[in-house]
């Protein structure tokens, strides 16, 4: 996107500084996302927001704001320049709106950068898995108290695995002959494991799995770190809304557990690690062992399977759809998510047994 563009976009938020340079980051598969170098003391995340996806996006940067706001009570004492280091905090328009609507049809929204952070697509230091848990812990501990009647569903029925399936089914009728060939061994694994990828859901439904605020995309790429892989906090906070905690731990092990990308092509290179698996669990278990209940912690273990197995189901139903919904890259990039995600599980499974009998254990 051409440097003017983004310069005049950037300008029409009340950041009080000056457009030097922009960076795309490019680890998002639905929104833009830049940062944006200014000659202020601080640096800014500029997004556009897919509203193709995103039906409601005004609803959806309310959701934000509230969010960002709720996780800065509980921190009465610090001021927001201290506070911007630790919390999310948007800016607003010169029409004191947090978004800006371009006459083309675009949404854009802009964040301070939170100074000196990193991400990771991929972990190496089980360090950061443990400091990952503790993050997502904070994070539903802090949104513990939210009143989520707030919030507006910026996707229903997000992780539901009904509906997902449902999704899949169809994009299996209306698939071409020529896809559909090529992802003939994932819908065998997919009829294989369908039952089981229902529980989670429907002790959900059965109301035996307690509702809570989640964050619903908790991939790794959406926590931030400092250099010395200490959590600052999580990010991305576009698909806050109610859930099961089982969708905010299962995503986050999909790919804190992955020892290769999301979208590796070459499957020897993606096994699941277990050691990452334990230290993320075990950072996330110090956080809320308090507030969690035995069902909810027996379940860790069906919750990762569950995750790496609907995020598999949605890349696949995207490729039978030819390629509507995620970005990609080139012809099967979907095909090629799915089967990574696919070969996950089927390393999980190596061990699955054993991390169940813990899971037992831990919920006593
Ligand atoms: C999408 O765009 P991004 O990376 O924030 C998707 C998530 C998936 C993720 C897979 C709204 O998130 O659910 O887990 O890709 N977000 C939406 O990497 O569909
Ligand atoms: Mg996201």
């Amino acid at each position: 996107m051409k440097a003017e563009i983004l310069k005049s976009i950037f300008n029409e938020f009340d950041h009080k500084s000056n457009y030097i340079s922009h960076s795309e980051l490019n680890s998002g598969h639905i929104n833009d996302t830049f940062l944006i170098k200014t000659d202020g003391t601080k640096d800014y995340i500029l997004q556009r927001i897919n509203h193709t996806i995103f039906k409601d996006v005004p609803g959806l940067v309310n959701n934000k704001v509230l969010t960002s706001e709720h996780l800065k009570s509980k921190y009465p004492n610090i001021s927001e320049e201290e506070l911007s280091k630790k919390i999310l905090c948007f800016v607003k328009n010169k029409n004191n709106d947090f978004y800006y609507y371009k006459k083309d049809g675009d949404f854009w929204n802009v964040m301070i950068f939170i100074e000196d952070s990193i991400t990771h697509d991929i972990v190496k230091d089980k360090e950061i898995a443990y400091e990952g848990g503790k993050l997502l812990g904070d994070f539903l501990n802090g949104t513990s108290d939210f009143d989520s009647s707030q919030l507006i569903d910026v996707i229903p029925n997000f992780h539901d695995m009904a509906s997902r399936y449902k999704q899949y089914a169809s994009s299996v009728q209306s698939a071409s002959k020529e896809r559909l060939k090529k992802a003939e061994r994932y819908t065998k694994i997919v009829s294989d494991l369908k039952e089981e990828m229902h529980i989670l859901q429907n002790l959900k439904e059965e109301g035996e799995i307690p509702v809570r605020v989640t964050h619903n995309d908790t991939k790794i790429s959406n926590s931030l770190f400092t250099k010395d892989n200490k959590g600052i906090c999580m990010i991305d906070t576009d698909t806050v809304m109610p859930g099961i905690i089982h969708y905010d731990f299962g995503d986050a092990i999909r790919t804190i557990c992955n020892t290769a990308a999301e979208d590796e092509k070459d499957l020897s290179k993606v096994e699941f690690n277990f050691d990452y698996y334990k230290s993320y669990k075990k950072g996330f278990l110090e956080t809320t062992k308090d507030s969690l209940t035995p069902i909810e912690i027996k379940h860790l273990p069906l919750a990762a399977k569950t995750m790496i197995f609907i995020m598999g189901l949605r890349f696949l139903t995207d490729y039978l759809n030819n390629d509507v919904y995620y970005k990609t890259e080139y012809l099967e990039h979907n095909l090629d998510r799915a089967k990574n995600q696919f070969k996950l599980i089927e390393s999980l499974e190596k061990q699955y047994n054993n991390l169940k009998s813990e899971a037992v254990l831990a919920a006593s």
